[in-house]
């Protein structure tokens, strides 16, 4: 880390914008002063601006009742409409909502008319199955329109959806469906992945095998064509039940805190988060910065956002932020290098994309391939680069600008979190001078801070704790089912302050830079990982008395996971030490999904704890990194590394 940021303070290559860009620009710099007059204000006069309401809203924040914000809240709104009806009514039905590529080569492009329509159809079967205003939904699908579709029909009815990444397993499933006590879920047979179809609907069978859940339909999207099992009463077929449906639904005002959904994160515990956001704060905020980062023109522009729906990223800049600015946008169902590594850039000259939305981990591994694959395609539309998930250092970040930008598109470096729903910084293209390695500046209307432990205001060229000073329309209104945990993990530290997680710096300028999380949370190509998950994933097979995690650094994937595992005595001789590994490897890709699966086990002997029996991961991180040992002074007993690095040579 200390390498890494002395590298960052020298970076100093500064890149302003082109005074043609500048002029034509959708933000401009005054919108910094018209936020800073009053932020709430300025959030209201966004929420006006950028939203249709049913109810037109008098009150803007409500903070009586601390960490529990209300936005808008005698507002009344419908998100669906918001991102379908009201573009449809406004003359734009024809505009193509989303170009649909998937993975063999099969396409679809589907106007905003045509996706109202489906998704009027969508809400009508949802609500025969009998979902509510407020039920839960499991969302478990490809990259596929009906991703998109579902998700808008259930927020249309005022439900609340849960989307679980397709790579997730049946177990992480299961656990997501219980803890949203979900009653429907919407997968599909399977999706295509690296060219072949991956199966999606047997992890929902396995999910639901054991009893205790309150499943009550499993709607099946046709996209694999591969066999699947199949539930009488249970499974019903989407394609046959949708034909079935009446095609008109009117979209129903909701309050604005109405929840829209759920989605789950990991934390430093082993039990991952359900993260809750509601309506009308929340889509107010994915417009304005999907509009002013993005320099957002609807009528001309083709955005693309290489997000998979199952995070974060692809509820706010997939489905809800470019819906509902009415722009038309590339969805890409598969991987970037199938059936060839020119794969993206491959869509990027097919649909003329101008705006393109990655990160930095899928930068790296492009840039490991060269040059030359890009430049075999016309990417000559691009004209704003976004970069999301973890840091994006200068040589990855001058790569994307020369190689893909063709040296003249800006690229926005956003930080934002599961939480805060939205992007809280970023540069303004045409507005911000950007600074390679640097995500820079807090958006309009949104009051960030890098402070010390104690909470006091670290100055320009110090290094500190990054926190969100205000309410902001987007943030999370709490963890799902537990106050208390949503107090503690962001409150308790500063109690007036949202604490992110994340160490960053401010450099003379006080522009921000981020340095990763100070807390255990991994980051494995821009997805969060728990540490303590993993761990007791690991400690749940038989073979292992004891594991640590750590995310060791990855020239690839920013981070990977790295385990030292103690195996039990007794079984000591059934597996050598490669089998072993192997063995829990696949055991931990089954219990969590393949992107926890560790990229190396260590077993070991011992494990260098401190007296108190905290276990010093920075001494694992050192041996996973190949390094020097550094101080074991606080160890409770200091021959232990000794014995582990001796077993590991
Ligand atoms: C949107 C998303 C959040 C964590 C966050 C931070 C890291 C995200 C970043 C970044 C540096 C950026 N992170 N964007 N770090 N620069 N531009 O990724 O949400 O999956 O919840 O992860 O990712 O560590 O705390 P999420």
């Amino acid at each position: 880390m200390a390498s890494q940021i002395d590298h960052l303070l020298n970076e100093s290559r500064r890149f302003p914008p082109s005074e043609e860009f500048a002029a034509n620009a959708v933000a401009s710099p005054q919108i910094y002063a018209q936020a800073a007059a009053g932020s709430a204000e300025f959030w209201a006069d966004q929420a006006r601006e950028l939203l249709h309401w049913h109810t037109p809203f008098t009150r803007t924040l409500d903070w009586s009742n601390p960490p529990f914000a209300k936005w808008f809240d005698d507002g009344e709104l419908n998100v669906a409409y918001n991102c379908l009806d009201r573009h449809v009514l406004a003359g734009n039905g024809d505009r193509i909502a989303i170009h649909w590529e998937g993975e063999p080569g099969d396409s679809r492009s589907i106007s905003y008319a045509e996706l109202t329509a489906e998704v009027k159809k969508a809400a009508n079967l949802l609500t025969s199955l009998g979902v509510r205003t407020g039920d839960r939904v499991a969302i478990y699908l490809p990259m596929i329109p009906e991703a998109v579709i579902a998700m808008l029909a259930v927020a249309r009815l005022g439900a609340v959806h849960s989307v679980v990444f397709g790579g997730f397993s049946a177990e992480s499933l299961r656990a997501r469906i219980d803890d949203a006590n979900a009653k429907l879920v919407i997968t599909a047979d399977g999706g295509w992945r690296k060219g072949k179809v991956s199966p999606l609907k047997p992890a929902v069978d396995a999910a639901l095998e054991s009893p205790g859940h309150n499943v009550r339909n499993v709607l099946v999207v046709r996209r694999g064509e591969n066999t699947v099992d199949w539930v009488e009463g249970r499974d019903l077929w989407w394609h046959e039940e949708i034909a079935a449906v009446d095609a008109d639904h009117v979209a129903k005002a909701f309050p604005a805190e109405n929840p829209l959904f759920i989605l789950y994160t990991s934390g430093t515990t082993g039990k991952p988060k359900g993260i809750l956001h509601t309506s009308g704060g929340y889509l107010t905020q994915v417009a304005f910065t999907h509009k002013n980062v993005f320099d957002l023109r609807p009528e001309s522009d083709v955005y693309w956002c290489t997000a998979d729906v199952g995070w974060i990223t692809g509820h706010s800049y997939v489905a809800y932020g470019p819906l509902a600015n009415g722009a038309t946008q590339v969805l890409y169902e598969g991987t970037p290098d199938s059936p060839h590594p020119g794969r993206w850039w491959e869509i990027i000259e097919k649909y003329g994309v101008s705006i393109f939305y990655t990160a930095p981990t899928a930068i790296r591994s492009f840039m490991k391939l060269g040059r030359q694959i890009p430049q075999g395609f016309d990417l000559t539309s691009l004209r704003v680069l976004g970069s999301v998930g973890e840091p994006i250092n200068p040589e990855a970040w001058i790569w994307y600008h020369d190689v893909i930008g063709g040296g003249s598109a800006p690229i926005v470096d956003t930080w934002w979190q599961t939480e805060t729903g939205a992007i809280m910084i970023s540069a303004l293209p045409g507005v911000t001078s950007l600074k390679p390695g640097s995500a820079q500046v807090p958006i309009p209307g949104i009051r960030i801070d890098v402070v010390d432990d104690d909470g006091q205001h670290v100055g320009t060229g110090n290094g500190g704790l990054l926190v969100v000073s205000e309410p902001w329309p987007s943030m999370l209104r709490g963890i799902w089912g537990d106050p208390d945990r949503y107090r503690e993990t962001y409150w308790q530290k500063f109690g007036d302050k949202y604490f992110a997680g994340d160490g960053a710096r401010l450099d003379d300028d006080g522009d921000i830079w981020l340095l990763g999380r100070v807390d255990d949370v991994m980051n494995v190509s821009g997805h969060r990982l728990s540490t303590a998950e993993i761990e007791s994933s690991l400690v749940s097979h038989p073979y292992v008395a004891e594991a640590a995690v750590v995310g060791a650094s990855d020239e690839t994937t920013g981070q990977a996971v790295v385990a030292f595992v103690i195996v039990k005595a007794s079984q000591a001789d059934v597996a050598s030490a490669a089998e072993a590994s192997d063995l829990l490897r696949a055991h931990v890709a089954q219990q969590i999904g393949a992107i926890a699966r560790p990229r190396q086990i260590f077993i070991v002997a011992e494990l260098p704890k401190t007296r108190s029996g905290k276990i010093m991961r920075r001494l694992l991180r050192d041996v996973a990194e190949g390094r020097e040992v550094g101080d074991t002074t606080t160890l409770a007993d200091t021959s232990v590394m000794q014995i582990i690095t001796d077993r590991l040579q």
